[in-house]
């Protein structure tokens, strides 16, 4: 089994009630797909790739010779009574994170120019797909967006002024000497929006939970994968879901990811869209009715930073007890 490729470009040609249906298809059925023609120019994604392992190279790869993990691992190999144990709470990964007001690693040269053209690219890029979410959901156009601005907390022209939490986070997944004894990242779903992902596409090691079942997220050169995050699920009163996935180590080559995280702004409220409440056959007023409660997106992630890699209906529960 594969992860859907879409054809992004067949948006805007006759074939686009069928692209449509295959996002909603993939929306409500995998939670993962991966995006061909999706229009982020392939040049600009040559250079993305470049700058990023090249800072890697430069600024980071030493580093990671003394990383937590690595040093985890080394004990763990040196005690005498190992067998049988394994590192489950740490992850074998280099990372860090682009945020518009942050400090950006300064090497290579290009590195700044080149992340700050892409993010721009990825974030019209996780629009575009937003409003192809609406139209399946039977939302106004601009709905998840307006959503994640905080325009559903009653306060319209105010709360729109809160721009959505708009994150890349640039790892690597370095040669690991015992995949059998240590995650490349643990399983889990994603606290936020749409995250857009742009994997190596050499050295694989993503995987999604399908059925029960691990399913490789197959590397596909320049493609970008696309997947639902926690707030989507909401939003959607579960018709669409957060999948679970996981980074397996590899002990050969050393996988790049660059994953952006189009979230809500942490002072949104985000709550089921009435009108899926309703579809449910509950009046949206009745108390109980919809499956997800009303809650403030910080709130959320106060509780996700705790609780990242557990399941998340208890991270539900306790934005409904507060
Ligand atoms: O590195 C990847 O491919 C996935 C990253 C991811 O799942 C995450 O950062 O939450």
């Amino acid at each position: 089994m594969a992860i859907p490729v879409i054809d992004f470009s067949k948006l805007n040609g006759e074939a686009r009630a069928e692209t449509v249906a295959q996002i909603a298809d993939c929306c409500e059925n995998w939670g993962f797909f991966q995006l061909v023609n999706h229009g982020i120019p392939e040049e600009l994604l040559e250079r993305v790739k470049k700058v990023c392992s090249e800072c890697y190279k430069v600024e980071r790869e030493e580093g990671f010779k003394d990383s937590n993990p690595v040093q985890l691992l080394n004990n763990l190999l040196e005690e005498q009574s190992a067998e049988g144990k394994r590192l489950d709470n740490v992850d074998w990964e280099d990372v860090f994170t682009l945020l518009d007001d942050n400090e950006w690693p300064s090497r290579p040269a290009e590195f700044k120019e080149t992340m700050k053209e892409y993010r721009e690219e990825v974030k019209k890029l996780a629009e575009k797909v937003m409003e192809v979410m609406d139209d399946n959901l039977g939302l106004e156009k601009g709905y998840i967006k307006k959503a994640f601005c905080g325009g559903l907390g009653g306060n319209d022209d105010a709360d729109l002024e809160n721009p959505p939490f708009f994150g890349t986070k640039v790892s690597h997944y370095p040669p690991c000497p015992r995949p059998d004894l240590v995650p490349a990242l643990r399983a889990h779903t994603d606290a936020g929006g749409v995250i857009v992902l742009f994997q190596d596409d050499q050295v694989g090691g993503l995987q999604v939970l399908k059925d029960g079942q691990w399913i490789d997220v197959q590397p596909l050169a320049n493609a970008i994968v696309i997947n639902t995050g926690d707030q989507v699920e909401v939003l959607s009163n579960g018709r669409y879901k957060s999948a679970w996935h996981r980074v397996l180590a590899t002990p050969d080559g050393n996988r790049r990811s660059i994953a952006s995280f189009y979230n809500p702004s942490l002072r949104a409220t985000i709550a089921p869209a009435a009108h899926l409440v309703e579809e449910c056959g509950e009046p949206a007023a009745a108390p109980g009715a919809a499956a997800y409660p009303r809650f403030v997106f910080g709130d959320y992630m106060d509780v996700y930073a705790k609780q990242k890699f557990l399941p998340k209906e208890p991270r539900f529960q306790a934005m409904a007890a507060m």
